[in-house]
């Protein structure tokens, strides 16, 4: 079913070419495509059937249809790999059940994941397309309910043991570059039934023992943490990527786990998605970004594809300062709406946000050659390369020095120059 998308420059107007993503171009010293590193999700293009909480399916894809679940599963793995070829996109990324049905039980299942990773791993030798990330999805099914490593009952906590198990194995035999946690259920509805302290320990816990067997297996990539601070739970023990870095230092996990960050989980807990990005950068936690965006006027994760290339730009400054992505990628952890149910719909979304991502791309690097922003933010803080100052950083004066230094000083206020800087952003977006 058709060409793949490619570029044709700024002078397009059709909307299944690129005007802007060229990814062989050379974005500072890495062509963009490897600077990029686009996913194409399963979740949201392939299993969600277009409903919402008052009204069922629009999109009456046929793999949806009733029928034998291994045979949709198949047709399925088809159409999904004809449009990651079609977006001509280096990765994808999937939930074990959104590429496999469940099973009558826990082996039932993980029988079913692995017969669809030997059909993947069939396309995966003559496409183009790897896998960014793996997941478990230890939310849908009722038994989750009530959290998965976070549940009250152990039966539970070990039933998504085994699940989580299958799932690293999966990803690990797919050659899976990192591995994701996305708590949706790991947190609470009401205090009334809630043992929070006990709770944490139990996902402490979870976590230690995924680490330990993505080092018995050899696992290289991270896992990943996605923090979200609510929603299907009143509050999530992931909140922010303040509330994770506590928690990982209290379990000792951070070498091993670093975050996933989205847009839409940014702003729903009272950030912006570059504050997320700068405090897990200075926290050593960064590692892979889902790319969408929320409305803001809504207080959910609408989870649509990411047009911003404002917002844009100042996170891929920040990943671009650090040096580019490692392991991480910009996943597609978006949503066409509901109403957009032509097949095309879905391309078009995809290509018109990698575009919007490449102009982002571009906007930053032309801001970090020209030090548009890094050139005043070093000057603000110039006072303390001096020597003395630098001694105090590195904990050589105790308070009463400083203090005696501080007695002979009359410090006089400096512009914090907000609208200067505002107007440098807009001159190069
Ligand atoms: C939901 C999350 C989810 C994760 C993967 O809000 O964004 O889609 O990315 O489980
Ligand atoms: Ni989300
Ligand atoms: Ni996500």
């Amino acid at each position: 079913m058709g060409e793949a998308a490619r570029f044709v420059g700024e002078g397009s107007t059709d909307p299944l070419q690129f005007r802007f993503y060229d990814k062989d171009r050379t974005v500072m010293g890495r062509r963009m495509e490897d600077q990029l590193r686009f996913a194409a999700c399963y979740w949201h293009s392939f299993t969600w059937p277009g409903g919402d909480p008052f009204g069922g399916e629009t999109f009456l894809r046929p793999w949806m249809a009733a029928g034998d679940p291994m045979a949709r599963a198949r047709e399925k793995a088809d159409v999904a790999f004809d449009l990651f070829r079609l977006l001509d996109v280096p990765f994808f990324t999937f939930h074990d059940a959104d590429v496999a049905p469940e099973g009558e039980t826990l082996q039932g299942s993980i029988d079913n994941l692995n017969a669809v990773a030997d059909l993947f791993e069939e396309k995966m030798a003559s496409a183009k397309v790897r896998l960014l990330w793996g997941t478990a999805n230890l939310f849908s099914n009722r038994r989750y309910m009530a959290g998965a490593a976070t549940n009250p009952d152990p039966d539970v906590f070990a039933y998504a043991c085994g699940q989580v198990k299958a799932a690293l194995d999966v990803t690990h035999r797919l050659k899976g570059e990192n591995y994701v946690c996305w708590g949706g259920r790991e947190g609470y509805e009401t205090l009334l039934n809630t043992d929070m302290g006990r709770e944490l320990d139990q996902l402490g816990r979870f976590l230690s023992m995924l680490v330990e067997y993505k080092h018995k297996i050899g696992f290289q990539g991270p896992i990943l943490i996605e923090p979200k601070p609510k929603e299907p739970s009143k509050h999530q023990y992931d909140f922010d990527t303040a509330t994770v870095f506590g928690f990982l230092q209290k379990y000792d996990l951070t070498a091993d786990v670093k975050l996933n960050l989205e847009q839409n989980h940014a702003i729903l807990a009272g950030h912006s998605f570059d504050h997320e990005v700068k405090l897990a950068y200075a926290s050593d936690l960064f590692g892979s970004l889902d790319i969408n965006r929320g409305d803001d006027l809504l207080g959910w994760d609408t989870d649509q594809f990411a047009m911003d290339v404002k917002e844009m730009t100042l996170v891929f400054h920040e990943v671009l300062k650090h040096g580019g992505m490692t392991t991480g990628g910009l996943n597609f952890d978006a949503k066409i709406r509901r109403q957009s149910i032509d097949p095309q719909d879905l391309v078009i979304a995809h290509v018109a946000s990698m575009d919007a991502c490449a102009r982002a791309l571009l906007a930053a690097e032309r801001m970090l050659t020209d030090g548009a922003l890094e050139t005043p933010l070093a000057a603000r803080y110039a006072g303390w390369d001096a020597a003395e100052n630098r001694a105090i950083l590195a904990g050589e004066r105790t308070l009463e020095a400083v203090a005696s230094r501080g007695l002979t000083l009359q410090p006089q206020p400096r512009s914090g120059r907000q609208e200067y800087l505002e107007g440098v952003l807009n001159r190069y977006v």
